[in-house]
């Protein structure tokens, strides 16, 4: 049995209550592990650490940061395979992706430990005889809570620039998927991170999570996560005047166009459905198609799934892995079954899967779904699982209007070989990222971040670098 301890001053504990959480396997459905069941205790021990390590880790240099979070990703990379296992294991995603993920993950390390250097402010002379400048510091004690879809990359995506400004962190990792955030307390404290710096509490979101964010030393919160969570965590934080930055859902449209390249829109928008069993916020889970060409691209669709292999993570073949929860995956069946009700057919899945070998494990087949009004449940709220409708439009305002009219605006692809149309719907299409014959290219250089109720938008790049600090502005007459 995986026993997964809270990181807390540099040391690995259990919750001081001595109560834990037991974890599944996704692809078997077994308890493999168990997570401390923290509360207020062990939050005050975390602030504790931190308040005590703040002055030091805030004042040292630039380059001295630069070092440890470059060291870590450093061992992130050395360690990938055994992240990528640990991550497939825990999650259900393929093991070969996880991989990816892992990557990506000391990319984040790098990419902010370098920006640790490079992260300056302005200054200028004003008439009158003024100079003007601007300083940034750290915050001090900020919260970095993360979900349980892609569990090392996006908590690295928080910690990562938390610490490159001289913030120290109290992060909390999903209670579904908590096994590589604990692997990357080793590996923080393996890099010399200073004891304090980062402490890594487990537990439930609505016990530990709230008791985080509830608390008055936590001056910032990097939340991603559902948009009802980030609702809660908006009314506890807006009194306390907390900074957030809030990645939220989505409910993502890809706009198929007649003159648009079919077998690359094809095999693209099979991924971008069904990759990491569609439990992506940036999945294409409507896919809005031209008329002219609705038949023969449901054709194509429907042949490209046949591709798509589903079952045991750790295999190399295997394209769509486990589903991360019980909870999740009734959920998601749940909404198969309203996608019934309101009329729609089910062209391709619909149902649980059962594996050999893996028969108690959660899997559920991609699924594809037509004839659903646009106001349907299933074409307006988030599934986040490997479920997609498939809806005609006769032209580009009729497919603008329906991309554009969910509460969500985080992430859209829109395939076309017009250039015009391009960058027609690229203005018009209320996404915080759009993808123009291509998915799922990210570049931590960009800012990321929904419209609407997918989030704030203060994510990535030095958008997040600035989220993580307080400016103060400065004139000198002289
Ligand atoms: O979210 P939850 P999940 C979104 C994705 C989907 C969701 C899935 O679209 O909607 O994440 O993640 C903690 N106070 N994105 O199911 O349940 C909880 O313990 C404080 C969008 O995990 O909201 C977990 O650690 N914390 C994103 C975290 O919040 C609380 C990219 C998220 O849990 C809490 C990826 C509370 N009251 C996924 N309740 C994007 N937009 O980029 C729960 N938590």
């Amino acid at each position: 049995m995986l026993k997964i301890l809270n990181f807390i001053n540099g040391n690995h504990c259990e919750a001081v209550n001595k109560n834990f959480i037991e974890n599944s396997n996704p692809s078997t459905g077994l308890v493999y592990s168990t997570l401390p069941d923290s509360d207020e205790q062990d939050v005050e021990r975390a602030i504790e650490s931190a308040q005590n390590a703040y002055n030091s880790w805030s004042n040292i240099s630039a380059e001295s940061r630069f070092k440890i979070l470059n060291r870590i990703a450093e061992l992130i990379d050395e360690k990938n395979e055994e992240l990528a296992l640990a991550e497939s294991i825990d999650q259900g995603m393929p093991l070969w992706f996880a991989r990816t993920q892992v990557t990506l993950s000391a990319q984040n390390f790098r990419f902010f430990a370098t920006a640790a250097m490079q992260y300056s402010s302005t200054n200028h002379s004003m008439e009158g005889n003024y100079v003007n400048y601007n300083q940034k510091s750290p915050i001090g004690i900020v919260a970095c809570i993360s979900s349980w879809n892609l569990p090392l990359y996006i908590i690295t995506w928080k910690i990562a620039p938390a610490l490159a400004t001289g913030n120290c962190v109290i992060a909390k990792p999903s209670e579904f998927a908590p096994a590589t955030a604990f692997m990357l307390s080793e590996i923080c404290y393996q890099a010399g991170l200073p004891n304090g710096v980062l402490n890594i509490i487990n537990g439930r979101g609505e016990k530990a999570g709230n008791i985080i964010v509830s608390h008055p030393k936590i001056k910032a919160i990097s939340f991603t996560g559902k948009l009802s969570t980030g609702k809660v965590i908006s009314t506890l934080a807006a009194p306390l005047f907390k900074k957030l930055s809030l990645e939220l859902g989505g409910k993502n449209p890809v706009l198929i166009f007649a003159d648009c390249n079919l077998e690359k829109a094809v095999k693209e928008t099979v991924r971008a459905s069904f990759l990491n069993q569609g439990e992506l916020c940036r999945s294409g889970s409507r896919i809005l198609v031209e008329e002219k060409i609705y038949n023969n691209f449901k054709k194509a669709f429907l042949t490209e799934l046949k591709y798509q292999s589903l079952g045991n993570p750790l295999l190399n073949d295997t394209k769509i892995g486990a589903i991360v929860s019980k909870q999740h995956y009734d959920k998601i069946l749940s909404y198969i079954e309203i996608a019934k009700a309101e009329g729609g057919k089910i062209l391709f899945g619909g149902e649980p899967v059962f594996p050999k070998g893996l028969e108690n494990g959660w899997f559920i087949s991609p699924t594809v779904i037509e004839n659903l009004k646009n106001e349907s449940i299933c074409n307006r709220e988030e599934i986040f699982g490997p479920v997609v409708t498939l809806t005609s439009f006769k032209t580009e305002v009729d497919a603008l209007e329906i991309a554009n009219s969910t509460d969500y605006g985080l992430a859209s692809s829109v395939w076309t070989e017009n250039i015009q149309t391009a960058h027609r719907i690229a203005t018009n299409i209320k996404t915080g990222l759009v993808w123009i014959n291509c998915w799922m290219y990210v570049d931590t250089k960009s800012p990321f971040g929904g419209m609407k109720n997918s989030g704030n938008g203060n994510s990535g790049a030095w958008n997040i670098m600035d989220f993580f600090t307080e400016q103060k502005n400065v004139y000198i007459k002289y």
